[in-house]
């Protein structure tokens, strides 16, 4: 497998820009709450560290993955350059976890498609929760900061539009 013993989330800093001018919304789902208070923290820290403001990042938190969907849409309408909608689901013993990804996935590709500000998706979709925490701060990175760094890209790319 290609991401095998790989941190994906290496990246060239110096090829990102200044985000000072820009305000994000981050969009965090409870369920699996060690696993995306990982991810928020990744990429709440990468905002600051590219200088955005800490009041330019506005932060909700939703029931579940489900529900990213509708906090998604309403955090658009808070006038933010980009927002990053946090989750994890966990394959369990029904097909949930199929209806669960299914369902955020096409939400916020959706949103993206009838609403002028892009929404990141960081939600991690796993087999396992080894490969969840792998992914959060683990040895494959923090998926986290790569949302991050898209929605600063994203956001620049608004602005240019
Ligand atoms: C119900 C449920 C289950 C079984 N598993 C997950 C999960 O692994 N990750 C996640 O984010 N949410 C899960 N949920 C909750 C749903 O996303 C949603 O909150 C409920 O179905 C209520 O709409």
């Amino acid at each position: 497998m290609a991401t095998k013993n790989q941190n994906l989330s290496a990246y060239d800093k110096t090829t990102i820009p200044n985000a000072k001018q820009f305000r994000f919304g981050i969009v965090v789902s409870e369920w699996n709450a060690t696993i995306t208070d990982n991810l928020f923290k990744g990429a709440h820290e990468t905002l600051l560290e590219h200088g955005v403001l800490e009041k330019n990042i506005l932060t909700w938190h939703v029931p579940g993955s489900f529900e990213l969907i509708f906090g998604s849409k309403k955090m658009q309408e808070q006038k933010v350059d980009a927002v990053i909608a946090i989750g994890s689901v966990i394959q369990g013993d029904t097909k949930h976890f199929d209806f669960i990804c299914e369902a955020v996935s096409q939400g916020i590709k959706d949103l993206n498609v009838l609403h002028d500000t892009p929404v990141i998706f960081c939600v991690l979709t796993d087999n396992t929760m080894q490969q969840a925490i792998d992914r959060s701060g683990g040895m494959h990175g923090n998926k986290g900061i790569e949302a991050a760094v898209t929605a600063i890209k994203m956001a620049e790319l608004r602005k240019n539009d």
